[in-house]
This record gives C-alpha cells, sequence and structure tokens, in this order.
C-alpha cells in the first residue's frame, strides 16, 4: 500500500464515521429532548397501562384501539383531563407539569379507571 492509498482509504473511513455520526445525531434528536413522552393504549376496555409514573413536564398520550368511544377524564370535577370522546385511532395528549396523583376514568365506561402519578 502506497502512503496516497492509506490516506485515500483513511479518509474514506473518516467520512463514511461522520455521516454515520451525522445520521444517528438525526435520528437521536427529533424532538427536544425537554420533553419525555409516555404512551397509554386504551384497548379491551382498558387504560393499558392502568398505572403509570413519570416526571413532571412529561407528556402523555392516550390512544383509543378499542371499536367503541372512550374519554380520559380527571375523577376530580374540573381537574386536567378533559378529552372529547375518543374514536378508533384517536388521540389524547396532556403535559403533566405539576406532582401529584392524576386518577380519570372513562366517562362513557366508568369502570374504565387509570391514575397518573407524577413524581419528581
Ligand atoms: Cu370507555
Amino acid at each position: 500500500m502506497t502512503k496516497t492509498r492509506i490516506l485515500a482509504t483513511a479518509r474514506r473511513y473518516g467520512m463514511g464515521c461522520m455521516t454515520v455520526w451525522l445520521l444517528s445525531f438525526g435520528v437521536m434528536t427529533p424532538v427536544p429532548a425537554s420533553t419525555p413522552a409516555q404512551a397509554v393504549q386504551i384497548t379491551h376496555m382498558a387504560f393499558s397501562p392502568g398505572e403509570i409514573t413519570v416526571k413532571p413536564g412529561t407528556e402523555v398520550t392516550w390512544t383509543n384501539r378499542d371499536q367503541v368511544p372512550h374519554t380520559v377524564t380527571s375523577k376530580d370535577k374540573g381537574g386536567v383531563l378533559a378529552s372529547q370522546g375518543l374514536d378508533t385511532g384517536d388521540t389524547y395528549s396532556y403535559t403533566f407539569t405539576r406532582a401529584g396523583d392524576y386518577a380519570y376514568y372513562c366517562t362513557v365506561h366508568p369502570f374504565m379507571m387509570g391514575v397518573v402519578h407524577v413524581r419528581k
């Protein structure tokens, strides 16, 4: 191997690394790191998982996977969770800013219950 060929090889590998690094950077940072997210599925007439613990600032998104409408509604009157009726595939999101326990249910099927614990 000549000196120039080694240099060319090194450069090629260097560029490859750079490309991979740039790609991973793009993939790793699609959203600001300051907004953690948590998903809850509504399926088989239940919230899944029914109980979650998140840090303040976390956006929780509920997705209705059932063939019947559901809601995500705070148990406390005037609570923070107050979705519209969610049809199949519809989502509802809320970003929890304060620590606390947020119990909720489905107004269509009051036996469906869940709770979000927000802990620092
Ligand atoms: Cu329901």
